[in-house]
């Protein structure tokens, strides 16, 4: 069993930093159907992503705003993760287990400011190149397939916690040399 029940506020102190060995390791796909103990973990992940874009909330428990979170990033070695970002058009919420990328665009899009993590601690400068488009097959908490596209913001978000689930942190894909040097024969655009 784990703390992760249904009235658990995740908190900075749950969030497991870089060095560990975790969040190194390719983690283990989700049973299914889905457990109550995973779909519970789940609601709280997705729960500390609301709570720390907002802003009392956030003050109060001292949370790092997220759009993302993995499940090993709470030390669960389970391939599953929260989302909740604005796409633009709406506020979206996921929470996808198993989640494989089946097709993606060939033209790619990095954030002007670079990429952060709630297990990362420091600035880490440079361009992190992301497809600016992804099609993803997945499964929801209730165990259903899903084959979910996505873009711009949204898209970067899904790979950053997809990476995650396989041991990559956002700046393994930074150039070693040149943090600002973009991938050659690429159409690579900023997202903004
Ligand atoms: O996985 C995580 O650590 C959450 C990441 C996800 C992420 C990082 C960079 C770009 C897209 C997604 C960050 O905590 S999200 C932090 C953040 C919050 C608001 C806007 C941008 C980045
Ligand atoms: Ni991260």
């Amino acid at each position: 069993m784990n703390k992760f029940h249904p009235e658990y506020i995740i908190t900075m102190k749950d969030i497991v930093q870089e060095g560990a060995k975790i969040l190194r390791k390719v983690t283990e796909e989700v049973k299914l159907p889905v457990s109550k103990e995973d779909q519970d973990a789940l609601q709280c992940m997705l729960q500390y992503l609301k709570n720390s874009q907002n802003p009392e909330v956030a003050k109060k428990y001292r949370l790092r705003p997220g759009s993302g979170l993995s499940a090993n990033q709470i030390g669960l070695d389970k391939r599953m993760f929260a989302a909740l970002f604005d796409d633009g058009q709406k506020d979206l919420e996921c929470m996808l287990l198993n989640p494989k990328i089946i097709s993606h665009s060939l033209n790619m899009i990095y954030l002007p400011q670079g990429e952060g993590c709630l297990s990362v601690d420091r600035d880490v400068k440079g361009f992190v190149p992301r497809y600016e488009r992804i099609k993803v097959k997945a499964y929801d908490i209730t165990g259903q397939e899903v084959i979910l596209k996505f873009k711009g913001y949204g898209s970067i978000v899904i790979q950053h916690e997809i990476d995650h689930l396989n041991g990559i942190m956002f700046y393994d894909r930074i150039h070693k040399e040149n943090p600002f040097k973009l991938p050659e024969n690429v159409d690579i655009e900023s997202l903004y």
